[in-house]
């Protein structure tokens, strides 16, 4: 018998990267979706299985992190040998205008998942999707003893979430890890993040679709990997004997300008003559500078990001562009990288 997974957050990006990967490993995958007024499932249609079909390993349910009660009949019903928490609201800007909404899902929500696999009485080893937003203000590089100083509503609510998952370990004996993932990007990233909305730009400036490009500070440094590596680690962390923390990066800082410029260029494009700054993107507490140091994940788990952000930068705008391409000839698109 294969194992069973349910992830929350199977909709977003790295959960659409980690459906594919437990799939390919045999696994029955359950996601919890949503309800949405339309479609949130675009990531994940080349993979959709229908219900009727016989032995499917995607199977889909109606949830929220908000309801717990949702949650722990969830739990209950499905028992999954793991469970990957990824789901959140997972913007910086947005979190500062809904703090609230942010602490309640991506902070609460986690401790709600974590009571419901208590609560259900199972034996399950959980994933945390913790972040670098974590370490804000602590300069670089930041590895796993780093202290943090969160500076956005989002990156207090993963702190919250990254100790509720370390007391449940230390308190109940559970199998509760946290992934410190530095940023990660792919041409499925959300299109209000800035690589996705620069190589998106970059896209749309050349075919003649727009010419400016609004942004914010561009001397932030970001450490930039590739989103399918990293969900590699997330299911490598939950194979190990002992729960633990591990930082996931690639170690190599760029500033969003050098994105930019990286991006931009590979698509045959100057982005001084399209490029304007509107204070709107810019954050009323901005982190500066995150730059992993992911040595443990390197030595323990044999994690090592091969992808850097200058490639990463190449293959969004080439995505970008074939996506576009394809839109405007009609064609459907698909996102398959
Ligand atoms: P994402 O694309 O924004 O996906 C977030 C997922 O959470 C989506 O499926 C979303 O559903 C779901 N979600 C939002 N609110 C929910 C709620 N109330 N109940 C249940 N599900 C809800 O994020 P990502 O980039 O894949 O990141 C995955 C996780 O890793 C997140 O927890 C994020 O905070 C964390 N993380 C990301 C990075 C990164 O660089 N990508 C780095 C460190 C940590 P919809 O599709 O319906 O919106
Ligand atoms: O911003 C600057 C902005 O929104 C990166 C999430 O996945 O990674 C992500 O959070 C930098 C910031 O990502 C614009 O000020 C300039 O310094 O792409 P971002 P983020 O805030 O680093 C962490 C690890 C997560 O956990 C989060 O879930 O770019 N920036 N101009 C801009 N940012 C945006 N979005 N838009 C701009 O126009």
């Amino acid at each position: 018998m294969g194992k069973t997974a349910l992830i929350t957050g199977v909709t977003g990006q790295d959960g659409s990267y980690l459906a594919e990967l437990l799939m390919e490993k045999g696994y029955t995958v359950h996601g919890l979706v949503r309800r949405s007024s339309t479609f949130n499932t675009e990531r994940i249609d080349h993979i959709y299985q229908d219900p009727q079909e016989p032995g499917r390993k995607l199977v889909l349910h109606h949830a929220d992190l908000s309801d717990g009660v949702a949650l722990v009949n969830l739990l209950r019903e499905l028992r999954p040998d793991e469970v990957y928490n990824l789901g959140a609201q997972s913007h910086v800007r947005v979190s500062f205008d809904a703090p609230m909404y942010t602490a309640d899902v991506t902070g609460l929500g986690t401790l709600r998942l974590l009571e419901a696999i208590r609560a259900s009485g199972i034996d399950t080893r959980i994933y945390q999707a913790s972040s670098s937003e974590m370490f804000g203000a602590t300069p670089p590089p930041q590895n796993e003893k780093t202290p943090f100083h969160p500076r956005s509503p989002y990156g207090c609510a993963k702190v919250y979430s990254y100790w509720s998952t370390v007391n449940y370990r230390e308190a109940y004996g559970m199998f509760a890890v946290n992934g410190i993932l530095f940023n990660h990007e792919s041409p499925r990233r959300g299109e209000t993040f800035v690589t996705r909305k620069i190589t998106r730009a970059g896209a749309r400036i050349r075919a003649g679709l727009q010419d400016r490009l609004y942004m914010g500070n561009l001397d932030a440094v970001r450490d930039w990997g590739y989103a399918p590596e990293y969900v590699e680690s997330m299911w490598r962390l939950l194979q190990r004997d002992v729960p633990d923390d591990y930082v996931v990066a690639t170690g190599v800082p760029a500033t969003v300008r050098d994105f930019l410029q990286a991006a931009f260029t590979a698509g045959g494009l100057d982005w001084t003559e399209h490029v304007l700054f509107d204070p709107k993107y810019e954050r009323p507490s901005e982190v500066d500078a995150l730059v992993g140091d992911a040595s443990k994940a390197r030595d323990l788990l044999g994690c090592e990001p091969a992808v850097r952000w200058r490639e990463l930068a190449e293959l969004m705008v080439e995505a970008d562009i074939a996506a576009l391409d394809a839109e405007l000839s009609g064609a459907r698109v698909r996102i398959d990288r």
